[in-house]
């Protein structure tokens, strides 16, 4: 018996995704503004070894290559994003030339090699000069985003078909308000609510900018990590149902159905915020997809004494984990996929990542570096993904994180997520074995799976 072969729909994006700070290098360069990870990695004790982001892969001068390699791998799509403080060296204001024209050389090169970019507005680079302003706590902030958004769009929508607003809201208020650990820096649970929520206006104010504007689509980019009750008792559902609130439904509710989830009040308390029903209509804007990156899951436990969500994660000792204490979950995709169709009128989603750290085993020999683990991961998570097509869900591509290894933000180089192996040293770029086996799925629009 063999198994019956898989197909993805035709048109099916397949691609591979980046972001500005990780891995293009130059971040000063020819009239850019500092960002808040520029500061952040150039302070000691934040970065992991003291890595900084300003060399990493070198793409802001590679990217002629680098888009060759793409080609190679036979990438129909290519997920990358703009740093907002090349663009606007102050964030708002004056318009640097230099820092448009690199990306629109970008997008033009990537269309002649068939390769369709997807653009994101912000991945987590702020222009330093807007986080002294406040930065994500300042309200204003929804404007300076869609002045920016505008800038882009105007630039670059006659020949990008594929926008995103903001990669990963969560893990900007999160680990830069609530604990601290991603830039700016900032602990505080008072903090952690405003910001999550001026990140979603300024997500609405730039959709709405591009309807003014803008010719194709544009959508938001979030991570879902599911939630699973370690038992069915009541504290556990309902920490269960807390964690999940926080960390997916925060951003996708507002987005998609104009409210927040109840349960942030339990999860805030007093620091929970009352917003204008006005805020809530500006973020309620149609988009034309659901990004969904995707990495693991968590089984949940009520714990009274971890701050501040009152539960824990419990690790599931039978199953692999990532370098980042991740756990393999393939299952967890597929019940994202149909979570999202069954409670959001299952719109069109893509996976703007997925993907997996492991250390890579020391070269022996030979031109391609083995990583097994990481093959099977996108083997298992690829299947995923056409498992929840079969069953209805509306996925439209699948976006591998990472091109490279890159700059790990508060984890530096020290681990790696990469198709593609990155030696820092030289900068030379080698082929995985996943890069290999991506590449034939892609050929064989999933058979080789
Ligand atoms: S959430 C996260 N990632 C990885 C990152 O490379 C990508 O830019 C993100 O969209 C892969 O996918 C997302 N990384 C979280 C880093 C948290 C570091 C916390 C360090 C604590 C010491
Ligand atoms: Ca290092």
């Amino acid at each position: 018996m063999t198994k019956p072969s898989i197909h993805f729909p035709k048109d099916f994006l397949w691609g591979c995704a980046t972001s500005a700070y990780q891995i293009e290098g130059s971040p000063l360069a020819d009239g850019a503004g500092p960002s808040v990870w520029h500061r952040f990695s150039h302070t000691p004790g934040r970065v992991q070894d003291g890595d900084t982001g300003d060399v990493t892969c070198d793409h802001y001068r590679r990217w002629e290559s680098d888009v060759d390699l793409m080609q190679s791998l036979g990438l129909n799509s290519y997920r990358f994003s703009i740093a907002w403080g090349r663009v606007l060296p102050e964030g708002t204001g004056r318009v640097n030339a230099a820092g448009l024209d690199f990306y629109e050389r970008l997008v033009d090169r990537l269309l002649s090699r068939g390769i369709q970019p997807m653009v994101t507005l912000f991945h987590w680079d702020l222009p330093a000069a807007l986080d002294d302003r406040g930065g994500w706590l300042n309200r204003d902030i929804a404007h300076w985003f869609a002045e920016y958004a505008n800038v882009v769009f105007r630039r670059l929508d006659d020949r990008v078909k594929y926008w995103t607003t903001l990669n990963e809201p969560w893990v900007v208020a999160d680990g830069g308000y609530m604990h601290g650990v991603l830039a700016p820096g900032h602990r505080n649970i008072f903090e952690a609510p405003r910001a999550a929520h001026h990140l979603m206006m300024a997500h609405g104010a730039a959709v709405q900018a591009y309807r003014a504007v803008g010719r194709n689509q544009i959508g938001l980019v979030v991570n879902i990590e599911p939630k699973y009750p370690a038992s069915q008792s009541d504290a556990d559902l309902a920490a269960t149902r807390r964690a999940e609130a926080y960390m997916n439904r925060q951003y996708l509710e507002p987005a998609l159905l104009g409210s927040y989830p109840e349960e942030l009040h339990e999860v805030f308390g007093d620091a929970c915020p009352k917003w204008p029903e006005a805020d809530l209509k500006l973020i309620k804007q149609p988009i034309d997809y659901v990004g969904v990156n995707y990495y693991t899951r968590a089984v949940v436990r009520s714990d009274p004494t971890a701050w501040p969500l009152k539960s824990t994660t419990v690790k599931q000792k039978q199953h692999t984990h990532m370098e980042t204490g991740w756990e393999v979950f393939p299952q967890g995709l597929v019940d994202t996929l149909l979570w999202i169709r069954d409670k959001y009128g299952n719109p069109p989603v893509y996976i703007t990542e997925n993907g997996a750290c492991f250390f890579d085993p020391p070269q022996v020999e030979g031109p391609v570096l083995e990583d097994p683990l990481r093959v099977d991961y996108l083997r298992k998570h690829i299947t995923a993904v056409h498992t929840a097509i079969q069953r209805g869900a509306d996925i439209r591509g699948y976006f591998a994180w990472s091109l490279f290894d890159n700059f790990e933000w508060a984890f530096g180089f020290s681990k790696r997520f990469g198709l593609v192996h990155m030696n820092y040293e030289t900068l030379k770029r080698t082929l995985k074995t996943s890069a290999h086996f991506y590449s034939k799925v892609i050929a064989t629009n999933g058979a080789a799976l």
